[in-house]
């Protein structure tokens, strides 16, 4: 098996900012989470790309931002990320998703050096899409992933997870 690579050509152009330093911080060379959910419900999975950024330089951190693809379900992504709501608040470490409402939309929570957040997926509308800030996570330490469970209280779950 051979692999090629199509990331160009699909749109996905991220690249990942881990702010390396002289002091080699434990955060630098651990970040870089991603996952696949389909956020807007159309049955093809999208891409989250987690992005790091730098804790000693404010240019560097300033270029850090996560990113959000939607799968066109042509083999193409559209960067969605400006308009998703999604924040670059501090250094990012990974992300996991599920429907923590079960509302049907799946939400997404992102883990930082600090300030963890939760994304509500309103309805697949990226830009209803916002950190809610009654589920925000006050944090001093570095929270290097997270994941999800489904644990049915009447018998079935509704919705998958996939975390980083
Ligand atoms: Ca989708
Ligand atoms: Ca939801």
């Amino acid at each position: 098996m051979q692999f090629v690579n199509v990331a160009t050509q699909s749109g996905v152009d991220f690249q990942h900012v881990n702010g390396a330093s002289s002091d080699r911080h434990l955060y630098e060379i651990m970040s870089g989470g991603g996952l696949f959910f389909d956020y807007d419900n159309d049955g093809w999975l999208d891409v989250f790309l987690v992005d790091g950024g730098s804790l000693t330089n404010p240019a560097t951190d300033k270029t850090a931002r996560h990113r959000l693809y939607r799968n066109r379900g042509n083999g193409t992504f559209q960067d969605v990320s400006a308009s998703s709501g999604i924040t670059h608040n501090g250094y990012g470490m990974g992300a996991c998703a599920a429907d923590v409402n079960n509302d049907g939309w799946i939400d997404l929570y992102v883990t930082t050096v600090g300030v963890n957040a939760l994304y509500q997926n309103n309805g697949g509308k990226p830009a209803s899409s916002k950190p809610s800030d009654a589920a925000r996570a006050r944090s001093r330490s570095i929270c290097a992933t997270a994941s999800t469970g489904a644990v049915p209280a009447s018998g079935c779950c509704r919705r998958c997870a996939y975390s980083s």
